[in-house]
């Protein structure tokens, strides 16, 4: 029997690779989709899934919408991959972050909890959980230190996959996802700021570059390789959580050299640092223990960094030179 999969947050780039990845797996494919002024479906155009998918009308914030989502679509799988995502607007618009990234989620889990909860749960869970960091690496097994409105609403979101787990035994995952990127990226996160912020560089739209903290480290991978993960997730007999990353570690200022340096650039004569990229309370590093992950799922990802910028600042060149 086909296998039925509804995804939240499908037009962001994790739900366009997720969504492909189970198209080819032969899922049918549902997502949600918010009825918002701009071109939310970019993504999907251009990885042409836009006629593979079945998009439903709702919102995380609805629970009506979800219960209806479920109702419509019938899945086996949801993976809650919707969220106001990014680190910064959290601090400008913390409220509506708890809601969407925090209660959002648990609406969710509501539904599932109230429609079929035999439905396999994937909750998207954040290495910014670890904030103020406490170990030189972080596993599943590190306590939390979360360091902004994002940071908290999602610990809140990942113990209630827990508690929902606990309480009502749903087969539901949390995976403690380190920072993924690819060309398809949103541009107000670093990377692909960066790749573009190149390409324009390259291509003589653009000068300089403004940036924030250079120091800081993450531990960036390919979003491609860490959808397969979430899948991974919920094919497992029992529901765990699982921390995702590369197990590297490497700064802004790195990821600049590399970006620049791709394309015959030094980093050094277009970066400018200015402040006002600057939060109010920093993650300094992220380094993934990922051991679990690796040996419990199987889940054994390739892409170094280098291949991972030299992907993104190609897509961008193409990008900037067609407009
Ligand atoms: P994106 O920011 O690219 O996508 C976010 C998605 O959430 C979009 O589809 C957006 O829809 C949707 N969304 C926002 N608000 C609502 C709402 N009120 N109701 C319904 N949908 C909403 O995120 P990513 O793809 O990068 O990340 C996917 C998930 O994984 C997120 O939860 C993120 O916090 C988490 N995560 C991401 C990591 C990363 O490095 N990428 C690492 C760890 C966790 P619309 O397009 O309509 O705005
Ligand atoms: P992050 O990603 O906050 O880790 O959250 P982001 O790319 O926004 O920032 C990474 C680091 O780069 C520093 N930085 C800048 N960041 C942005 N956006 N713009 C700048 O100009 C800039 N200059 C320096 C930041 O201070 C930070 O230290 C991402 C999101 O995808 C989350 O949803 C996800 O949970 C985490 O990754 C894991």
């Amino acid at each position: 029997m086909t296998k039925k999969a509804y995804i939240t947050g499908i037009s962001g780039q994790d739900g366009a690779y997720l969504a492909r990845l189970l198209l080819g797996k032969g899922y049918e494919v549902f997502g949600l989709q918010t009825r918002r002024g701009s071109d939310t479906l970019w993504r999907l155009r251009e990885m042409e899934l836009l006629d593979k998918v079945t998009l439903l009308d709702g919102d995380l914030l609805d629970l009506s919408s979800q219960l209806r989502a479920l109702e419509k679509s019938q899945p086996d799988e949801v993976y809650n991959l919707a969220a106001q995502s990014f680190v910064a607007t959290s601090w400008t618009q913390p409220v509506l972050t708890a809601q969407v990234t925090g209660i959002g989620a648990l609406n969710v889990l509501e539904a599932v909890r109230i429609f079929n909860s035999r439905v396999r749960f994937y909750q998207a869970s954040s290495s910014e959980m670890f904030g103020k960091v406490e170990s030189d690496k972080q596993s599943e097994k590190v306590k939390f230190h979360p360091r902004s409105p994002y940071a908290f609403s999602k610990v809140f979101a990942h113990w209630a996959t827990i508690n929902y787990r606990e309480s009502f035994g749903i087969h539901a995952s949390s995976g403690i996802l380190f920072n993924h990127e690819s060309p398809l990226r949103g541009l107000e996160f670093v990377t692909r700021k960066i790749t573009d912020g190149v390409a324009r560089i390259k291509l003589g739209k653009q000068e300089k570059l403004a940036l924030g903290n250079l120091d800081a480290r993450r531990d960036w991978g390919y979003a491609e390789d860490y959808v397969e993960a979430m899948w991974l997730m919920l094919q497992q007999d029992e529901p765990d959580d699982y921390a995702v990353g590369m197990g590297r570690t490497n700064s802004v200022r790195e990821f600049c050299e590399l970006a620049f340096g791709h394309v015959g650039l030094d980093y050094q004569q277009h970066v400018v640092v200015d402040p006002a990229f600057y939060r109010p309370a920093e993650v300094d590093v992220l380094f993934a223990d990922p051991s679990k992950a690796r040996q419990k799922l199987g889940w054994n990802p390739q892409t170094t960094l280098a291949e991972l910028v030299r992907m993104m600042v190609d897509a961008d060149l193409k990008r900037v030179e067609r407009e």
